[in-house]
């Protein structure tokens, strides 16, 4: 028997990447999942008139490019899967053709919507029926914007297809819709594990547009006639992975039995633990914690962290004004920086959209009376301090709400590249961080493949083989003066946090 091979394409809001993963003996006479990147390419939001949208169209023929070279270079999965960020979505008409770019989950479209939507349904309902944050991009606030400007598009589809799915119909010509991103509208309900339609008939959102989901390890089906012909491959089969990137990031978390804290770090910073069921209660919805369908029939509770998306629109700024700088130069400026000398509240609003983060950054810190942060270092400095304090306090009211005291934190992503950022994590938390993978939305997404082809028993079976094949860093709790001057940084923190909520 030849050795399982998969291909795993993970789309991130600020990069899209295709592996390929193919199982081999380790020294040591077990398994080991070896993996190498094929092709790596930007992605970004497209601003047309008011409205922002991903370019949808690019990113399908970035994926066929990776094909292409799979088989070019002597691979020969039998299987892909695709992942990436949640609730975006595109509609498809009644020819199952896509009408118009999909939109950019930080289009301005949603705002002041959470609110408005609390008016017809108390937050307490909502949180019971749909489990997750209230997020302005949640799905829910998309559809009831199109709802309320009287969208064409919205009244000619007859599909609803989240980002994956629709990239797989792509491919396949199959129409599927995936559990882990269906858990990400706000919109399916967390207990009676079906789509609310008496919500969205509330909200003017068509109830026909929704699939019933399937499971994480279903098998979709082959690529097109037309797609094996364009690029001159076989008919290899598409699995239906966890498709939300979180979710798969998850599934390739090492660690083992037991209640284990994680942070997913790209883009945006997921904080979250791994349930056997939603936790609904008044508590969580209280602390505004997320309610995710993961993959293996888990729940995920997580608290979504604005994230390194603050750094990147920092980086983008210095780039555009024509600085070359590589993220790792910035870590490295940054750690020239003097310590705490301005924090920031990761998660004001001010810092969502893609508008002048630097001077979002100066002005918050400005208007809460602390010194201006100017040179670059200083920028980042202040980013990566205030994330990994927030990230304290994200720990400690999951332990409130789950009861469990965790022993430190894994960290997963293409974050963990920064080591600046783990061992300022480390520190605020007081505990240890385990680092690895940096590619876990891609492994994990490979795992579920190994699940379906009957490769892996089961998610810990599979999070063994993650933790057999990859390497982790570890980063020690503080030393006794850190976590002195730490613990005063986070009084700073949570009296600048209070100001916010
Ligand atoms: P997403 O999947 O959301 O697009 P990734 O998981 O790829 O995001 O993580 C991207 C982030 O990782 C960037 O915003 C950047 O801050 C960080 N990063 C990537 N490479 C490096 C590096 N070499 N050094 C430090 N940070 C890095
Ligand atoms: C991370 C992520 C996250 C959020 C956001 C939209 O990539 O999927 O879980 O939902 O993107």
């Amino acid at each position: 028997k030849t050795a399982a091979t998969v291909l795993a394409f993970d789309l991130g809001a600020s990069s899209g990447r295709a592996l390929i993963g193919k199982l081999a003996a380790n020294a040591e006479g077990g398994r080991k999942l070896e993996v190498t990147e094929l092709h790596r390419f930007p992605n970004y939001a497209v601003q047309v008139g008011q409205h922002l949208h991903w370019d949808i169209l690019r990113l399908l023929q970035e994926m066929k490019v990776a094909i292409r070279k799979a088989f070019q270079q002597g691979y020969h999965p039998s299987t892909f899967g695709v992942d990436t960020w949640g609730v975006d979505f595109g509609l498809l008409d009644s020819h199952g053709e896509l009408l118009g770019n999909p939109y950019h989950y930080r289009d301005p479209q949603t705002e002041g919507l959470i609110e408005e939507v609390e008016q017809l349904l108390s937050r307490e309902e909502q949180y019971q029926q749909g489990g997750l944050q209230f997020m302005p991009f949640n799905t829910i606030y998309q559809l009831y914007a199109m709802s309320k400007a009287g969208s064409p598009k919205l009244a000619a589809a007859e599909t609803l297809l989240l980002t994956p799915d629709l990239l797989v119909y792509f491919l396949t010509g199959k129409k599927v819709c995936e559990f882990t991103m269906a858990t990400t509208t706000q919109l399916f309900h967390p207990e009676r594990q079906q789509w609310n339609e008496p919500l969205m008939q509330q909200l003017g959102i068509p109830a026909k547009l929704f699939l019933e989901p399937i499971h994480p390890g279903s098998r979709i089906g082959p690529l097109t006639s037309e797609v094996c012909g364009e690029l001159d491959v076989p008919p290899i089969e598409a699995i239906a992975v966890g498709t939300h990137d979180t979710e798969s990031a998850v599934a390739a978390v090492p660690a083992g039995e037991g209640a284990f804290a994680y942070l997913v770090c790209g883009t945006w910073s997921l904080l979250g633990t791994e349930l056997a069921r939603p936790l609904l209660t008044p508590e969580a919805m209280a602390l505004d914690f997320s309610n995710e369908g993961g993959v293996g029939g888990t729940y995920q509770l997580l608290k979504n962290i604005m994230g390194l998306w603050i750094l990147q629109e920092c980086h983008r700024e210095w780039e555009s004004q024509g600085q070359e700088l590589s993220f790792a130069q910035l870590a490295a400026e940054a750690e020239q920086a003097e310590p705490f000398r301005s924090l920031i509240h990761p998660d004001d609003l001010r810092f969502y959209s893609p508008s002048g983060m630097i001077r979002n950054v100066q002005q918050y810190c400005e208007e809460t009376g602390q010194p201006v942060p100017q040179s670059r270092g200083e920028i980042a400095r202040c980013i990566l301090e205030s994330l990994a304090l927030k990230y304290r306090y994200a720990l400690e009211q999951m332990e409130q709400l789950t009861g469990e005291v965790y022993s430190g934190l894994h960290m997963v992503g293409g974050g963990i590249q920064n080591r600046l950022l783990c061992r300022f994590t480390a520190n605020a938390i007081g505990r240890s961080v385990w680092a690895g993978p940096v590619e876990a939305s891609a492994i994990g997404n490979m795992l579920v493949q190994l699940i379906a082809q009957g490769e892996c028993a089961d998610l810990q079976e599979a999070r063994q083989l993650s933790a057999a094949s990859f390497e982790v860093v570890t980063y020690e709790g503080p030393a006794p003066t850190d976590r002195e001057v730490w613990g005063q940084a986070y009084e700073a923190y949570l009296r600048l946090a209070a100001l916010q909520v």
